[in-house]
């Protein structure tokens, strides 16, 4: 295999440089790299395998000769921009929600579904699922396989950092704040102050009730894994930098108790089991930050119902959650179609 030439779109927001940091521990056979962000950072320099490159403007910037575009520039501005990618030659590996439920456009997590990046081809554009839903099915779908997944019912507890480097901020000089009477850092990122709270709404609020993120993780499982799964989602941001856990209540067609679940779970690509209560051993997010495995934990029956498994999923937003999930695409993209 060759190398190939990439551009990292949003390549100073913390899913680029995220991106970066993969494709340099997983020795991605990168050509030259373009690194492309708003006229605000064009100019600024970001270090890449020991040399610094000088960051563009994505506005500017032409794709011809460039094969694999990571794009993580925000919604509307991937609108413009991977089309355009696309259109001069380049495969686009979007992680933003703006083309993930067109039916053209693949909505890939590799564990569950890399056959489905062959469909790049429609329209040039594969998309990454948002960060809760991709850890979600990476645990779902070896249970699903083994005894099919009827209901499932999510609760997420997820980290600032899914909200960009500017909530980190937030929530570093709130709590900062906090020890300084008399000094109020309003909330900017968010909607009600983030330190020592938690708030249950992640993007806006639909007409049903639910918030985006909540139907995000809806309707992209159905694309994903299986539009007969009945899946409900509450989605709450947590005082926590970075990795997203989440409380996933389980209902199957046949049954599968803990130990079985425990075991499948434990040789299912992507999957880390760390689950004994005896020994109070369980994953909080900072233990799952900065490493690649989705994590389950406290695996046990639901007792209300016949066939019902409980269990805690935690993985890290940044790497599995968008970074590594994308170049874990692109990997499949170069190796079975660009290669
Ligand atoms: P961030 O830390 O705020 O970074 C935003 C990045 O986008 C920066 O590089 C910024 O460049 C660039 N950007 C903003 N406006 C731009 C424009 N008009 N033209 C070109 N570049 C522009 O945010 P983040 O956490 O990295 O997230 C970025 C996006 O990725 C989100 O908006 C979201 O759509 C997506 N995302 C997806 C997942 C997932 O689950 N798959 C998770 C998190 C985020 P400057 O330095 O020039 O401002
Ligand atoms: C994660 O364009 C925007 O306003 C970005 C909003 C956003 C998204 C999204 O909807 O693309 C922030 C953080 C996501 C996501 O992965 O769905």
């Amino acid at each position: 295999m060759g190398v190939f030439n990439v551009a990292i779109a949003g390549a100073t927001g913390n899913v680029g440089r995220e991106m970066l940091s993969i494709l340099e521990e997983r020795n991605f056979p990168v050509g030259e790299l373009h690194l492309l962000a708003s006229e605000r950072s064009a100019g600024s320099r970001v270090e890449f395998r020991g040399q610094e490159l000088v960051v563009k403007d994505l506005a500017t910037f032409d794709f011809t000769g460039v094969q694999v575009g990571l794009f993580s520039p925000g919604g509307s501005v991937s609108a413009v921009h991977a089309p355009r990618a696309a259109a001069a030659g380049c495969v686009v590996v979007d992680n933003t929600s703006y083309f993930r439920m067109d039916p053209d456009i693949p909505l890939v997590v590799p564990e569950v579904n890399a056959h489905a990046i062959a469909d790049y081809k429609k329209k040039g554009i594969i998309s990454n699922p948002n960060c809760s839903t991709i850890q979600m099915v990476v645990a779902l779908k070896p249970i699903h396989d083994a005894a099919t997944i009827k209901r499932v019912v999510v609760s997420t507890y997820q980290s600032v950092s899914g909200a960009g480097k500017a909530a980190m901020d937030e929530l570093l000089e709130q709590t900062r704040a906090f020890y300084l009477p008399g000094r109020d850092i309003p909330p900017k990122k968010f909607t009600k102050p983030i330190a020592f709270n938690l708030i249950p709404q992640i993007d806006s609020f639909l007409e049903n009730g639910y918030t985006k993120e909540e139907m995000k993780m809806v309707n992209e499982t159905h694309k994903i894994l299986d539009p007969n799964i009945k899946v409900t989602a509450t989605t709450v941001r947590v005082p926590v930098f970075n990795a997203h856990s989440e409380s996933v209540t389980i209902e199957t067609e046949r049954p599968l108790s803990p130990e079985e679940a425990r075991a499948i779970l434990a040789r299912a690509p992507g999957v880390e089991v760390v689950d004994d209560p005896a020994t109070l051993t369980y994953i909080t997010p900072r233990e799952a930050a900065g490493r690649d495995a989705t994590f389950v934990s406290r695996i046990r029956r639901d007792f209300t119902v016949e066939h019902g498994l409980q269990m805690w999923v935690v993985s890290d937003n940044l790497r599995k959650g968008a970074a590594l999930n994308a170049v874990q695409i692109a990997e499949v993209l170069i190796r079975d179609h660009l290669s």
